[in-house]
């Protein structure tokens, strides 16, 4: 059973999307990828944002891009963390994405990641690193892929010019 949903506001989005998909497949994390729109489909926000708990979701990943209101309207329906990925945007090059989520109110919490791939892949990694406080299988392999970053890093040595 999925612990994990990816969802996004378009499907333009799943491109960006994708990296954290494959950071939770890397690490052994089941999860859902679907769109939900915040201005688009809001009722199936609601409907999905209030029924994920009982789906046995345990972390909610959303990704949005210019007026991102999709991370912070599913976390004002659920209790289960929320990860807001900015997806880059055509205008404003995700500047608006990352303002939109950012921001929220005191009370209602956006764990929010760096704008496009890099922080959707991390928005899988910090998914992974959360469900592995309870899972000693995956806090194995979250380890070791730590281990083998900093030692792909460390093998790389000196640098010289072309
Ligand atoms: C947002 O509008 C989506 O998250 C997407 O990043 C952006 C553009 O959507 P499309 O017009 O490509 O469907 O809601």
């Amino acid at each position: 059973m999925a612990k994990v949903a990816i969802v996004m506001g378009s499907k333009s989005d799943w491109p960006t999307m994708q990296k954290a998909a494959l950071m939770l497949r890397d690490l052994g994390v089941e999860f859902d990828a679907k769109v939900v729109s915040a201005h688009r489909t809001p009722n199936l926000l609601t409907e999905f944002a209030e029924g994920a708990a009982e789906q046995g979701i345990e972390v909610i990943i959303a990704g949005a891009g210019g007026a991102a209101h999709l991370p912070g309207m599913i976390a004002a329906h659920t209790h289960l963390p929320v990860l807001g990925v900015p997806v880059r945007s055509s205008q404003l090059s995700g500047l608006d994405s990352l303002l939109s989520i950012v921001q929220m109110p005191k009370g209602v919490a956006v764990g929010t990641l760096a704008i496009g791939e890099a922080g959707a892949a991390n928005a899988g990694l910090l998914a992974a690193q959360m469900l592995a406080n309870h899972d000693e299988a995956l806090r194995k392999r979250v380890i070791n892929f730590r281990e083998t970053q900093t030692a792909t890093v460390l093998e790389q040595g000196e640098l010289e010019l072309p």
